[in-house]
């Protein structure tokens, strides 16, 4: 499989799956301004979405959208316990986490980094963001990991969003569970070699 990335971005979540479920894989970085991908493809041509993440299967299909990628990557290695088996209760919790993670979080984020959006607008953006960082930080009050003892593919997307939080110097102190949880991803050596392998350490 290869998965198109752009350092630092969403992609950097199934690309950690990876890395924790073990498979090999190759990498091609995007340029999401040019919608180019290094080996000098027209990345339009591979997601017309224009978005990373993408993951190219073996047999040619490529699969978009981080939340699928993520159910896809842990699927692959079912005994890893990075999603629950399929169709049990569990699964949808996790798919509630990544949904919750995808729609409440990560799109929340982007237009903290756009140049385009108002100081203002920014600020009220930043207060709905932490009023989700609260709920994960009461979610976290008893439990090492998003969905319990387990590490899931869940915590990989919420480390990286994580990962924006402290770009961005937002102080997660006011969330102690949080806090500590962000130590705990880190000193995961698949997390670690992500973030090296794409450069951001
Ligand atoms: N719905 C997509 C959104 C992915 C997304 O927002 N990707 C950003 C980087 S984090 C991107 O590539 N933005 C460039 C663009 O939209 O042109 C998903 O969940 O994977």
């Amino acid at each position: 499989m290869k998965l198109y990335y752009t350092p630092g971005a969403c992609s950097l979540a199934p690309h950690m799956a990876i890395r924790e479920a073990g498979l090999s894989y190759d990498l091609e970085k995007v340029d999401l301004q040019a919608k180019t991908t290094e080996s000098g493809s027209n990345y339009l041509e591979v997601n017309p979405k224009g978005y990373v993440p993408a993951l190219q299967l073996d047999d040619g299909e490529v699969l978009t959208e981080a939340g699928v990628l993520l159910q896809y990557i842990a699927d692959q290695v079912p005994g890893s316990g990075l999603a629950p088996a399929a169709g049990s209760t569990e699964r949808y919790r996790l798919m509630e986490l990544i949904h919750f993670i995808s729609t409440e979080l990560h799109k929340g984020f982007g237009p903290l980094f756009s140049p385009s959006v108002t100081d203002e607008a920014k600020q009220a953006q930043m207060e709905l963001i932490k009023k989700r960082l609260a709920y994960l930080n009461d979610l976290l009050a008893d439990r090492q990991w998003l969905m319990g003892q387990s590490f899931t593919v869940a915590d990989c997307y919420l480390a990286t969003v994580l990962s924006w939080a402290q770009h961005l110097k937002m102080d997660l102190s006011a969330w102690p569970n949080l806090a500590a949880y962000a130590g705990r991803v880190m000193s995961r050596p698949a997390i670690l070699d992500t973030f090296k392998a794409e450069g951001l350490m």
